[in-house]
């Protein structure tokens, strides 16, 4: 049983968990290429979701977890052409990274132009059913907090999952789910802009903090 809700009658807070930052089972990764969704218009309400394949194959912990909105990170290695897209030749110089050609030869603009580097944004999510729209299987679908120049459909992703917000519900109309993603919105920009829960890599448009996002922006496999 799900819970309808007609109006926000309970306040909800915007900051969730500890300033010292997350704790277990968090975080959680998960990662994919995005594919397309249930095109339910999303983008049209202002909420577009980039959706993932759920595969307890390579992510082992989905099948236990609780349906429901989460937040954390999200990183994209978006293709050269894309408008928001980054190359290795703007990481920052020698901040200790050992991405040099073979030959020994430092990064160039030229020869790395095609190499997408990962980069860091806030986001929140549902893993579920959404029972709104009462589907039958399980989908995972990211909301970047960040406004793109253009779609990112067949972009690799991966997720750095720092804590659950709240169980999905039911709806008696679009307006109260859409007002309820706005909270999530705001609970997942205001508790990740603490500084145990910022990546030390850097984030788009953003400050650094001491969380290890080591993983967001890791080149290749492990
Ligand atoms: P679908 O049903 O195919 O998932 P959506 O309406 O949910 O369609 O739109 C999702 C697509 O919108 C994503 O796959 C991505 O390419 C693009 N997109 C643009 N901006 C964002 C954003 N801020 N967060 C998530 N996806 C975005
Ligand atoms: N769908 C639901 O049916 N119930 C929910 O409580 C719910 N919460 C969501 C929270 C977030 C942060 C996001 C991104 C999606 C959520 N959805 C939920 C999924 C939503 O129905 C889906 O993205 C639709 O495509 C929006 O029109
Ligand atoms: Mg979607």
């Amino acid at each position: 049983m799900t819970e309808t809700t007609t109006t926000t009658t309970e306040p909800r807070p915007r900051i969730l968990y500890p300033d010292s930052g997350p704790e277990p089972p968090y975080p959680l990764r998960m990662e994919g290429t995005v594919i397309s969704g249930f095109g339910r218009g999303s983008k049209e309400l202002g909420i577009p979701t980039a959706n993932l394949p759920v595969d307890a194959a390579t992510t082992p912990w989905i099948a236990d977890a609780r349906s429901g909105v989460y937040f954390g990170w999200a990183s994209l290695a978006l293709p050269a052409p894309h408008p928001d897209s980054a190359t290795a030749s703007s990481s920052p110089p020698n901040s200790n990274n050992n991405n040099n050609n073979t030959n020994g030869t430092p990064s160039s603009p030229q020869t790395d132009a095609t190499q997408t580097q990962f980069q860091i944004y806030p986001m929140v999510m549902s893993i579920g059913y959404n029972p709104f729209y009462k589907n039958s299987v399980r989908s995972a679908e990211v909301h970047v907090l960040h406004s793109f120049g253009a779609d990112f459909y067949d972009a690799p992703m991966r997720l750095l999952i720092l804590g659950f917000v709240r169980d999905e519900r039911d709806y008696s109309g679009l307006d109260a789910l859409v007002e309820d993603i706005r909270i999530d919105c705001d609970v997942a920009r205001q508790s990740l802009s603490r500084e145990a829960w910022t990546p030390a890599q850097g984030v788009v448009g953003g400050a650094r903090g001491t969380f290890d996002g080591a993983w967001l922006v890791r080149r290749g496999e492990e």
